[in-house]
C-alpha cells in the first residue's frame, strides 16, 4: 500500500504520524490548548543530499528553554514519514522508538536549558505524492511546507511559533540539478566530487520553518533588477524548466510592479539581496512565500498568447504580487499559530486586491472580488464546514484554506479600512509590522494596532473573527414629507452556524447613497452634522435595529444600498424594478449601478426558474442591455461586467431547495432571448476585429465583449457556430481560442466535434493548455457531458497525479458544471465520489478539495440529498482514510 511503498525501510524508526487514521477518531486541534513551545530554535542548520535514490537530511539544531513556557515542559520535535537514521541529543545518542506519542512526535523530557540536536533522515522524494514536504515535479526537487510539511524532511518543532535563522547546504548531482537553491542569499558553491556539487544558503532573517524552501534542478533562469526605494539593488530571478524558457517576461514586470506599489503605497521595501520564483507544474495550491524563495504553480507565472487566457494573464499579476506582499505581511511578522491564518491571509489577499485596483479598473476589480465571494465563500459559510475567519478547531489545517479565511478574511481588513480611512489604516499597518517585526503574532496584535491608529474601539468588530455565517441585513424606509426626514430602518440577523446556534449583533459599516427623482445626488444632513451633503456615508450597524435619519430631505429618495460593497452582507431593501432601472441608469457609484443591474437580472432569471416567467422582466432586462450596449464613453470592461449574466451558482444561493437543471434551462433561455434580441448589436461587436494581440487592459475589454457576443450568438442556437469554429482557426491567442471552444464543446455537430480534437492534437505539448482543453469539456452542456468526463477520466493525458490536471476535469465538472454534476441519476456524484476515493492515499489535501461540492447535499430536493449523502457514506466507510477527507466527509454529515 501507499504508507509503507514511501519509505525504504530496514532497522530504522518510521514516523508516520500522517498515515491514514485507522478505528481511532483523529485529534481536534483547539485554540484554546494553545501553549508556548517549551524550546526556541536559535539556529538550523541543514545539509539536504539529494544525490543519492533517497534524500538524505542531516540536520543540527541549537535550542533554548522559551521562558515563556512552562519549565518542566519536554521538547517535541515533530516528524512525519521520516526514516530516521540517527538522533542525538548533546551527541549522546537516543532511541527514537521509544520517544514518540500517539502522534509520532518525538518527545524528549529532562532536556538542558541549553542543548543541540542532531539527526540524520532520509525519505524518497519520488514517492513524495502529497505534494507536501520535499518532492519531485517533473526533473526537479522542491518543496512545500506551509502548514506542516517541514517535518516530512527533518524531526524540528514545526509550528510557525518557532522562528530560526536557516542556512541550509543543498547537495546534488550536477548534471541532473545544476541549479541548487534555498532562502536567503547564496554564501558558497563548489564541488564536492566529480559528479556532486553543492551551494550554501544563509537566511539571516529568523522565519518559522513553514516558510523554508529548497528547489534544486536544471533550470532555466530570466534575470532582471529592482532598485529598492532606498537605492539597493536586488537581482530578480525567475527559475523554470527549459522548454518555459521566455514565458516569465509577464510576471517579472507584475513584480517590479508590486514591489514599487509597496513601497508607495505602504512604504514598505523588499529586505534581501536576491527574489527567486521558481514554477512547479505539481503543486497543491496557487504559490508559496517562501521567504526570497517562492515558489509558483506554473499555472500562474508562466504567460504566452497561445498558453495563457487574458484571465491568466490577470491571475498571474495578482498572485506575484500576493506572494510579494507576504514578505511583510506573513514573513516579517507571521502567525502565532494556525488559527491565525488570516492575519496572514486575509491582510495579504486586501493588499493584493488594492494593488490591483491600483493597476486597473477599481470598480471591475470590485466586481470580481464580489462575484468570487457570493460563488465560492457564501455557499461555504452556509454551509456544514462554515467556520468563523478565525476557526477555533480543525482535524487538518490543510483543510482550512479556505474561501472563508481568504476572501471573507479580506472582507474584514477591507472594513477597518472603511471605518479607518486610508491614511490611519496605512499608519495602523505600519505600527502593526513595527511592532511585531521578527514575531509571531495574533489577530489581537493587529486589531489593537487598527484601534490605537484609528482611536476607535473595535470590540464589537473583531466578532468578524470569531462568528460564523453571512449576516443578513433587511433595510426599509420612510419618508415625512411634512418634516422633510427620510429613515432608513436597519435590521441585521446572522444564522446559527455549526457550534454556533445564538449570535451576537455585528458591527458593520454601510455606505450608503441617495438620489434624487432627476437621478442627481441628492444632500441632506444627518443630525450630527453640521451641513447637508450628497457624499457617500458609512453607517455604523451595532444593534439588531437601527434608525437612520436624514434632515433637510427635500423629497423621498431612491437609496443606493452597500456601495462598493462595505460589508460581506446579503441585503435586502424591498426595490421595485422600476428603482433597480433608475439606479443601473443614473447611480454615482459603479459598483452599486452593476448591483442594481445583477439584481434586475436575478429576479427575471429566477422568475424563469421557478415556472412563473415575466415577459416585462425580460423586456426590462433587454433594455438594459441596449443600453448598456448603446452607451457612450463606458469603460468596456464595465460594459462587459454589465452585459454577464449572474453564474448558476450565485442564482442557485437564493433558492431554498437548489434545482440546477432548472437554473441552468432558465439561464439558457434568457441568454437564448438576449442573444436574439440583440442579434444586431451581438453581431457588431462580435465583428471589430483588433489587430495582433496584445495584453492591454482596453484590448483585454475589447475580446471579452467580443467573445460576450461569441458566447450570446450562440445560445440556444446554432446559426453562428461557423463563426465559433473560423474563430477557433484564426485566432492568435488563447482567450479567443478557448471561448470559441467552449462553444463548440456544447454542439454535437461532426465539426464541432473534429474542431475539439484537433484542438487537443495541436497543443498536446502543452500541459496548461491541455488542462484547459479538459476543462472547457468538463463544463460542457451536452446530453451525455457526465458520460464524456468520465470517457476523459480515461484520456491517456488524465492523471490524478498532477492536481491541476485533476482540477481541470474532477473540480471544474464538479463546481463548474452544476447542471450536470448534478445529474438526477447521481452518475456526476458517483463519478466524483470514485475519484476522490481513488486519489485520498495518494494526496490527502486535494481530495478533500475535490470532494466540497458533496458537504452542500442540504440544500437539494430529497433523491439528490439520498445519492450526495450515499457517495459520502461510501467514503466514510473505507479504512485509512486521511485526516483530510475523513474532516470533510464526517462535518459534512454530521
Ligand atoms: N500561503 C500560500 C498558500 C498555500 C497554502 C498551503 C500550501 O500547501 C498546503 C501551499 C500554498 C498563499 O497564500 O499564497
Ligand atoms: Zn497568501
Amino acid at each position: 500500500d501507499q504508507v509503507s511503498c514511501l519509505f525504504h525501510t530496514d532497522h530504522h524508526t518510521i514516523f508516520n504520524s500522517s498515515a491514514p487514521m485507522s478505528a481511532s477518531r483523529p485529534q481536534t486541534i483547539r485554540l484554546r490548548d494553545y501553549q508556548p513551545p517549551a524550546f526556541l530554535v536559535e539556529r538550523i542548520h541543514l545539509r539536504v543530499d539529494l544525490s543519492g535514490g533517497t534524500a538524505q537530511v542531516d540536520a543540527t539544531l541549537d535550542l533554548h528553554r522559551n521562558p515563556a513556557a512552562d519549565n518542566d515542559a519536554p521538547l517535541r520535535l515533530d516528524a512525519e514519514f521520516l526514516d530516521l537514521e540517527s538522533l542525538t541529543l548533546d551527541g549522546a545518542e537516543l532511541e527514537p522508538s521509544t520517544l514518540r506519542d500517539e502522534q509520532g512526535t518525538i518527545v524528549l523530557h529532562d532536556v538542558p536549558q541549553r542543548c543541540r540536536v542532531e539527526s540524520v533522515s532520509r525519505f524518497d522524494p519520488a514517492a513524495n505524492t502529497a505534494l507536501s514536504g520535499l518532492y519531485r515535479s517533473g526533473g526537479m526537487f522542491c518543496t512545500q511546507c506551509e502548514a506542516e510539511g517541514f517535518r516530512r524532511i527533518t524531526p524540528y518543532p514545526d509550528r510557525p511559533d518557532v522562528l530560526a535563522p536557516f542556512t541550509t547546504t543543498v547537495v546534488a548531482d550536477r548534471a541532473t540539478c545544476p541549479v541548487l537553491l534555498s532562502n536567503g542569499d547564496c554564501i558558497d558553491r563548489g564541488a564536492l566530487d566529480a559528479e556532486r556539487h553543492y551551494a550554501v544558503w544563509h537566511d539571516p532573517f529568523p522565519k518559522p520553518s513553514y516558510l523554508f524552501a529548497l528547489v534544486a534542478g536544471d533550470l532555466a533562469c530570466q534575470e532582471a533588477t529592482f532598485v529598492t526605494a532606498s537605492g539597493r539593488e536586488v537581482a530578480l530571478h525567475f527559475y523554470v524548466e527549459p522548454e518555459n524558457a521566455g514565458r516569465t517576461e509577464h510576471a517579472l514586470a507584475a513584480l517590479q510592479r508590486a514591489m514599487r506599489w509597496d513601497e508607495t503605497h505602504y512604504g514598505l521595501e523588499y529586505d534581501l539581496d536576491t527574489y527567486m520564483v521558481v514554477a512547479v507544474g505539481d503543486f497543491n495550491m496557487g504559490a508559496m512565500e517562501n521567504k526570497g524563495l517562492n515558489v509558483f504553480n506554473t499555472q500562474f507565472v508562466l504567460a504566452s498568447p497561445d498558453t495563457a487566457t487574458d484571465a491568466d494573464y490577470e491571475n498571474i499579476e495578482a498572485v506575484i504580487g500576493h506572494e510579494y506582499f507576504h514578505n511583510w505581511t506573513g514573513n516579517r511578522v507571521t502567525c502565532r499559530d494556525w488559527f491565525q491564518l488570516s492575519l496572514k491571509e486575509g491582510l495579504t489577499v486586501f493588499r493584493e486586491h488594492q494593488f490591483a485596483e491600483a493597476m486597473g479598473s477599481e470598480a471591475v476589480q470590485r466586481i470580481g472580488q464580489v462575484r468570487l465571494l457570493r460563488t465560492a465563500q457564501f455557499p461555504e459559510d452556509a454551509g456544514p464546514m462554515s467556520h468563523p475567519v478565525r476557526p477555533d478547531s480543525y482535524v487538518e489545517i490543510n483543510n482550512f484554506y479556505t474561501a472563508t479565511v481568504y476572501a471573507k478574511g479580506a472582507e474584514v481588513i477591507r472594513m477597518y479600512h472603511t471605518l479607518l480611512g486610508d491614511d490611519a489604516f496605512r499608519r495602523g499597518v505600519q505600527r502593526y509590522l513595527q511592532r511585531h517585526d521578527g514575531e509571531a503574532a495574533t489577530i489581537e496584535d493587529f486589531l489593537a494596532a487598527m484601534e490605537e491608529a484609528g482611536g476607535l474601539d473595535l470590540q464589537q468588530f473583531a466578532l468578524w473573527y470569531t462568528q460564523a455565517g453571512t449576516p443578513r441585513i433587511e433595510v426599509e424606509d420612510h419618508y415625512d414629507a411634512e418634516h422633510n426626514t427620510y429613515t432608513l430602518i436597519c435590521r441585521q440577523s446572522l444564522p446559527a452556524s455549526p457550534g454556533q446556534p445564538h449570535k451576537d449583533p455585528m458591527h458593520i459599516p454601510l455606505a450608503v447613497g441617495l438620489l434624487g427623482r432627476d437621478g442627481r445626488p441628492l444632500a441632506a444632513r444627518r443630525p450630527d452634522e453640521s451641513t447637508a451633503h450628497a457624499h457617500t456615508r458609512v453607517l455604523e450597524l451595532r444593534e439588531p435595529e437601527q434608525h437612520f435619519v436624514f434632515e433637510q430631505c427635500p423629497e423621498r429618495p431612491v437609496p443606493s444600498l452597500l456601495r462598493g460593497f462595505s460589508a460581506p452582507v446579503k441585503l435586502h431593501y424591498p426595490y421595485t424594478d422600476d428603482d433597480l432601472g433608475f439606479l443601473l441608469a443614473h447611480d454615482s457609484d459603479p459598483f452599486a449601478r452593476w448591483e442594481a443591474g445583477q439584481q434586475l437580472a436575478l429576479r427575471v432569471l429566477l422568475d424563469e426558474a421557478q415556472g412563473t416567467p415575466r415577459p416585462d422582466g425580460i423586456e426590462r432586462l433587454e433594455e438594459a442591455f441596449r443600453a448598456s450596449l448603446e452607451a457612450p464613453d463606458t469603460d468596456p470592461a464595465l460594459v462587459a461586467e454589465a452585459l454577464t449574466l449572474p453564474g448558476e451558482t450565485y442564482l442557485a444561493e437564493q433558492m431554498d431547495v437548489v434545482d440546477p437543471q432548472a437554473i441552468h434551462d432558465a439561464r439558457q433561455r434568457v441568454r437564448a432571448i438576449l442573444g436574439e434580441a440583440l442579434e444586431g448589436h451581438w453581431l457588431i461587436l462580435h465583428s471589430q476585429h483588433s489587430g495582433p494581440w496584445h495584453y492591454e487592459p482596453d484590448e483585454v475589454a475589447r475580446r471579452r465583449l467580443r467573445n460576450l457576443a461569441l458566447g450570446y450568438l450562440n445560445a440556444g442556437s446554432e446559426r453562428h457556430l461557423s463563426r465559433a469554429l473560423e474563430q477557433l482557426e484564426r485566432s492568435d491567442n488563447l482567450t479567443d481560442r478557448l471561448a470559441a471552444l467552449a462553444v463548440l464543446a456544447d454542439s454535437p455537430r461532426a465539426e464541432a466535434e473534429q474542431a475539439v480534437d484537433a484542438f487537443y492534437q495541436r497543443w498536446s505539448d502543452e500541459p496548461l493548455v491541455v488542462d484547459k482543453w479538459f476543462r472547457t469539456q468538463a463544463l460542457a452542456d451536452r446530453p451525455d457531458t457526465v458520460y464524456r468526463v468520465h470517457q476523459l477520466t480515461e484520456h491517456p493525458d488524465f492523471t490524478l497525479d498532477n492536481p491541476n490536471r485533476a482540477r481541470a476535469l474532477l473540480g471544474a465538472f464538479a463546481q463548474g458544471n452544476p447542471a450536470h454534476f448534478h445529474s438526477p441519476d447521481g452518475s456526476g456524484y458517483r463519478l466524483l465520489g470514485e475519484h476522490v476515493l481513488r486519489l485520498d492515499p495518494n494526496n490527502p489535501q486535494l481530495a478533500a478539495r475535490l470532494l466540497a461540492p458533496l458537504a452542500q447535499w442540504r440544500r437539494y430536493n430529497a433523491s439528490r440529498r439520498h445519492a450526495m449523502r450515499e457517495q459520502l457514506e461510501r467514503i466514510l466507510e473505507r479504512d485509512a482514510l486521511s485526516k483530510d477527507v475523513y474532516e470533510v466527509a464526517s462535518k459534512s454529515l454530521g
